[in-house]
This record gives C-alpha cells, structure tokens and sequence, in this order.
C-alpha cells in the first residue's frame, strides 16, 4: 500500500492526507484519539465500508445513500445516536475522497464513543464519527477475480441472532470474522464461510455468498448476515436479466454441489469460489453465470450503465 507520495506506509497511521474527524478534515497522522476509547474496550461501534469508483465522467462513490443510511441503522440498532445527518455524512465522504485525491479508493466511516468514560454503562461518552479514504485494490488477492478462491467451512459459527445483531455492520462482529479468517488461511484456504448456530450456511467473515443451481440464483436468506448493499445490486442485475432468485436456508452440502459459487462484498466486490472444503465448484473456473453478473457489476460501478446511474454519486 502507497502513501499519496508514493512511498510504501509501515502503517496506516503513518500515511499522507486528510482524515475527517467529528466535523472537520485534520492531518492524517493527526487524526487519534486516546487508548481509553471506549469503544476499543467495549467493542459498540458502528462502521461501512464504500467504494469510489472511476468513471468516464470522474470519480463517483458506488449507493453512496444506502451505505450511509446502514450506518445510521447500525447505529440504531445498538442505540448510539450520531450527531450527523445522513445528508452530512454523504456530504463528508464526498469531502474525503476529494481532499485525499483520490481517483478511485475505499471509504470507511465509523462512529464510536469516545474517552469520557470506563465501564459498560456508557452513558456520558461521546458519539464520534470519522471517516478515511485510501487506495484498495483487490480484497481476496490478485487475481482472485480471474481465478476464483478456494474457502473452508468455519469451525466458528456466525452469531447467534440474539448474541450479535448482525444487521448493524457493528465493530464488534469482526473478532468472529477475524477468528475466521485467520483459521481459514492458516490452513491454505482464501477465505472462510461461516455457517449459523444451527448449522445453516450464514456468509464470508467479510461477504455475502450466492450460489448458482441449474441457471437460478440462490442466497442464504440474511438472519445471521449482514444485508449487504453489493448483495442487493447483483439481486437487482440477475432479477433484470430475467435470473430466478431464491433467497432461504442453504445447507453446508447444497454448497458443494452448486454449478457456481461466488462472494459480495464492497471490498470483495464480486469474487468467484472455485472449491469449497477441497470440493471443486462446477468445472472449478468461474462459471458463466458468475461471469455475467461480475461483467454488469463493473459496468454499473464504472459508470458504463445507464440504467443504474442512480447509483453513483459524482464527486464533481
Ligand atoms: N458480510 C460481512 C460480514 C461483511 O463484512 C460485508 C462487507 C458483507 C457481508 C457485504 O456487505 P456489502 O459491503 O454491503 O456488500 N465487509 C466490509 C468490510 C471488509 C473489511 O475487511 O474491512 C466491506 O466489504 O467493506
């Protein structure tokens, strides 16, 4: 990963550019806050994950509206009120991608609450929100988008609906993905996926899986998952093209035999699963329908479909 000057970061504190943080842009290296944040004790804060996209036109950000609108839901769900409108905090985003000069990157705000005080009664800390912007290329590893992944079958099940609610893309999620994540690629794999506390599939430690059955599209209905806004664009893409969708309980089994596999993500984008717990998928190369989809999914993100331009906000 580059700094803006080109030289390689030893960290991502130690970047160039500008962070906004509770209302104004400050210093990159400028941008911290103190080691009793509550939320770094605590684990209750929210965050998205957004990409900004080049276009023919410029840079635009990709259902700008819908991410930002998740995290004023997250954010409800765990009853932490931010300061912000969701029209301001479209407005910052914007603001961040521009001063970092970015021609294209990741966006991630997240709002947590602040030193004021210890304890889980967190009444009287501060709501703080902040949001940076940097190059990210590929999520999964080069050419993952080519070649597909291969992913193993979490031994950690997804939370429990009543343990973790994993409507609100919540901070505290992630140390089950990390968990995950980690198990999976000390064993070799790319990535895992994570079943549901009763054994039903549930999702990626960091995106939503589809599978293709006999030409039909079929999701893990999202209890225990997030309800990904990358999964809602290819839902509307494969519903426009006239591909049946069911959304509803998959098994760990149903994956292995599926013709196609493939992971949403924003970072992730659209990536292609190629073997299951060292199971090939299909012929094991990314199948026809996944190709499609990923095909009309860069076209709407680059600006080359009319019929979504709604869902770009150009940074003019
Ligand atoms: N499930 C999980 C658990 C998840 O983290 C993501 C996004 C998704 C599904 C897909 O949601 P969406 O981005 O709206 O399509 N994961 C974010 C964080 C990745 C990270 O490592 O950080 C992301 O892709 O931005």
């Amino acid at each position: 990963m580059n700094t803006q000057a080109g030289g390689a970061a030893a960290s991502m504190a130690e970047r160039d550019g500008w962070i906004w943080l509770d209302g104004a842009l400050r210093s990159w290296q400028g941008a911290a806050t103190h080691v009793l944040t509550h939320t770094l004790h605590y684990g209750l804060g929210v965050f998205e994950g957004v990409r900004a996209y080049r276009t023919a036109t410029g840079t635009a950000i990709f259902r700008l509206a819908e991410h930002t609108r998740r995290l004023l839901q997250s954010a409800h769900i765990l009853s932490i009120e931010l300061p912000y409108t969701q029209a301001a905090l479209m407005q910052a985003q914007c603001e961040v991608v521009r001063a970092n000069r970015l021609a294209h990157g990741y966006i991630r705000p997240l709002a947590f609450l602040g030193p004021e005080r210890m304890g889980v009664n967190p009444d009287g800390a501060r709501v703080h929100v902040a949001i940076a912007a940097w190059p990210w290329g590929s999520y999964l590893g080069d050419g993952a988008a080519e070649r597909g992944i291969r992913v193993r079958i979490s031994s950690y099940a997804r939370h429990h609906v009543n343990v973790q609610m994993c409507r609100s893309k919540s901070v505290s999620t992630y140390a089950n993905s990390i968990l995950a994540n980690r198990e999976a690629r000390a064993e070799g794999f790319d990535e895992a996926l994570l079943l549901d506390t009763e054994g039903f599939v549930a999702e990626g430690a960091g995106e939503n899986l589809f599978l293709v059955r006999d030409g039909r599209l079929v999701e893990p209905a999202p209890t225990s998952a997030l309800e990904g806004i990358t999964r809602d664009t290819i839902l509307a893409l494969a519903r426009e093209d006239g591909i049946a969708v069911e959304s509803r309980r998959v098994t760990r089994d149903e994956t292995y035999i599926a013709d196609e596999a493939f992971f949403t993500g924003t970072a992730a984008e659209v990536t292609p699963i190629v073997e299951i717990d060292r199971r090939r998928i299909g012929d094991g190369r990314p199948g026809p329908v996944t190709r499609h989809l990923m095909a009309r999914f860069r076209a709407c993100v680059e600006g080359r479909d009319a019929r979504h331009a709604d869902w770009l906000t150009a940074l003019a």
